[in-house]
């Protein structure tokens, strides 16, 4: 068998030799053999090389985060005289973490402005100095396919803040709001189980209260001076301009995106778009497609692209395609310690990031949970004719992209579609 996988290599560029790999034309033990040459020891196509070495960074610019703030005017676009007025500085700040008047809990040291013990930015960095903690996440609006940004968050968890308040009973839930221009009607709030803040399921970082991305201080524009972020979760729940904690009894969700028939419980789920792919193509020229992949809870193991000819039948019972001949793509390995982007300090992933080695900065598991992935594949050439390429994940679970959970507002999964035209 080793010879006449030698005899058929030598036959064959490089090029079609990862044809013939992804499309299983050799035998299971020349497969076998082909595996154990690492990815890098495989020179690449150099029209994919090319489309990877254009992709964008793993790591976001915190200027470069899509915004999708509400408020009118946006509290991020005040002057820093008014921002200074409101409290929305490092040395304005405070936030009040009471009890919900409504469904009362039992705190026997609320933090209020009234008595004086509202926390300030300078006891939050205190607690910081013991408690701070740092981990990666992808930023994702539930309303949005495309993430907002990727960013290394750091702050402290927000049950150091509950034991301030020596709570005693009487506590079921959380709700937190940001500054909202004094006008109740722009409240904007989110709420999470006290279980949540009180313990991290699942190997899942504490919720924090967050005053850094990527190694520098919140921008108003990212929620400055302090917003609250989930690691798990959608970016509603990710308020920013914090300015009250309530302590609730409340035994349910009061979420404002709970408006808008929104799933609010819904937790980051597992998808892939693609990135760049030649929308024109002539008939002797392979495809390089790249793309990204979100890696939500569920982990992720796989990518997989189909191209199929327009106009093809297929069975309108199998709606997610799990019967088509989905072919795996290459997941680029992590980037090396240089390589992150996002601004950071040194170009390094800041000491003590959870997830990440600290002598190597080298993340212990790729691709890794919520954060995303790039992946790239070249297909083979096409007669000519109109396609349309679709691209999924597979995640750890080894559940097909949009399953398990497919239903569109508890965030985008459905399956990507694009066109490409093959010309002659
Ligand atoms: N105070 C406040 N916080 C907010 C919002 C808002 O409008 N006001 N928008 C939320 C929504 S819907 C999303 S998707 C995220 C976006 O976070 P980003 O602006 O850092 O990307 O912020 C969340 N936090
Ligand atoms: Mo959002």
């Amino acid at each position: 068998m080793a010879d006449s996988l030698d005899h058929f290599l030598a036959e064959h560029s490089r090029l079609s030799r990862r044809y013939f790999l992804r499309y299983g034309v050799a035998g299971a033990a020349g497969l076998a053999a082909l595996n154990q040459l690492s990815a890098e020891d495989q020179s690449r196509d150099p029209a994919l090389q090319k489309a990877i070495d254009k992709l964008e960074t793993n790591l976001t610019v915190p200027k470069v985060f899509r915004d999708v703030s509400r408020g009118n005017p946006k509290p991020h676009s005040l002057s820093e005289e008014k921002r200074k007025e409101v409290g929305l500085t490092r040395d304005t700040w405070s936030l009040e973490v009471i009890s919900d008047p409504e469904n009362k809990a039992r705190l026997g040291n609320p933090l209020t402005k009234e008595k004086g013990t509202a926390l300030n930015f300078e006891a939050l960095l205190k607690l910081g100095e013991k408690h701070a903690i740092r981990f990666s996440k992808v930023m994702t609006c539930l309303n949005i396919r495309t993430p907002l940004g990727t960013g290394i968050w750091e702050g402290v968890p927000l049950r150091e803040i509950l034991w301030l308040t020596k709570p005693r009973d009487n506590i079921r839930r959380v709700f937190y709001n940001g500054y909202h221009n004094d006008d109740p009607k722009q409240i904007f709030k989110s709420s999470l189980p006290i279980d949540r803040v009180l313990e991290d399921p699942d190997g899942l970082p504490p919720v924090i209260l967050c005053y850094k991305l990527n190694g520098e201080w919140l921008t108003p524009e990212r929620g400055a001076p302090v917003r609250m972020v989930i690691p798990e979760s959608y970016g509603f729940k990710n308020i920013k301009w914090l300015t009250h904690i309530y302590f609730s009894n409340l035994f349910h969700a009061n979420d404002t995106y709970a408006n808008g028939n929104n799933d609010i419980d819904s937790t980051l789920k597992t998808y892939a778009s693609t990135l760049s792919f030649p929308k024109q193509v002539k008939s002797n020229q392979p495809i390089p497609i790249t793309g990204y992949a979100q890696a939500g809870t569920a982990g992720l193991a796989k990518v997989q692209v189909w191209i199929q000819k327009n106009g093809e039948k297929f069975s309108r019972d199998d709606r997610y395609f799990t019967t088509a001949p989905w072919v795996d793509a290459e997941i680029l390995s992590a980037p090396t310690a240089h390589q992150w982007g996002g601004d950071l300090p040194d170009n390094k992933i800041p000491i003590g990031t959870i997830g990440f080695d600290n002598k190597t900065g080298k993340p212990n598991t790729w691709p890794m949970p919520l954060m995303k992935a790039h992946w790239a594949i070249l297909m083979p050439a096409l007669p000519a004719g109109k396609y349309t390429l679709r691209c999924r994940t597979i995640d750890a679970n080894g559940k097909a992209q949009p399953m398990p959970r497919p239903f569109r507002k508890s965030g985008h999964v459905a399956i990507e579609q694009k066109d490409i035209v093959v010309t002659t």
